[in-house]
């Protein structure tokens, strides 16, 4: 298997222990009417990474790798959401609220759905999350141990926001990630740029960067 060339240096991909891991990729997030136009954003920004996600999907797939899904999102109840993630930013429209994708946020709504183009397929698990990051509250880090993965590939959104407390998060577990640059977005454009340099920066202090066509070259 040949390595990833990545940043800060290249990747060494083990096949049968690395899995991809895309974070978020729901309708709340990148289409009109969901969370993230609530909290104020341009969800265009987002969409850049469906396509090259995509592609890293079906490559992974027919390489056999494990896929996993996460979704950030709450129970109907929303007994699971802090007040203090729905009060802040005191915009008018919260986690739990009506809106034209359903209930903002809300598990079995359909902006909580993973956009049709990136939906999963039988034997995909989907790690559904109250959090940012991907372990908090939930059993991502089980079912990684009980597979024996050690190495995350990493896409979704947003990148300074679940992708990075996501990368945080496994770093302090033990697990190598390789966060693929095009295949992550941000809202923000500054927060793209920083979000990808806070991950390669010090030698890789929280994990490597690369290009989706990095990967695909390694893969297929
Ligand atoms: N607002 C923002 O940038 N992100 C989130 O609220 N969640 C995720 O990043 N998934």
């Amino acid at each position: 298997m040949p390595n990833i060339e990545a940043e800060p240096y290249p990747f060494d991909l083990a096949p049968g222990r690395c899995a991809l891991l895309i974070i978020d990729m729901q309708r709340d997030f990148l289409e009109p009417g969901g969370f993230g136009a609530a909290l104020g954003n341009d969800v265009g920004m987002l969409r850049r990474a469906i396509e090259s996600t995509g592609r890293v999907l079906a490559a992974a797939r027919a390489f056999g790798m494990l896929v996993i899904h996460t979704r950030e999102g709450h129970r109907p109840d929303l007994a699971d959401l802090p007040p203090a993630k729905r009060e802040r930013g005191r915009f008018a429209t919260r986690i739990g609220d009506l809106g034209p994708m359903g209930r903002i946020l809300v598990r079995g709504e359909p902006g909580h759905d993973i956009v049709p183009e990136l939906a999963p397929i039988a034997g995909e698990p989907i790690v559904d999350k109250p959090g940012k990051g991907a372990f908090y509250a939930t059993d991502l880090e089980a079912m990684l141990r009980n597979r024996g993965i050690a190495q995350l590939i990493v896409c979704g959104v947003t990148t300074e926001v679940c992708v990075n407390t996501t990368v945080r998060e496994a770093n302090d577990r033990g697990f190598d990630c390789l966060v693929l640059a095009d295949c992550v977005a941000s809202y923000f454009e500054a927060f793209q740029k920083a979000g990808l340099e806070m991950i390669k920066a010090q030698g890789g202090i929280f994990g490597w960067v690369a290009s989706s066509a990095a990967l695909l070259a390694a893969i297929r």
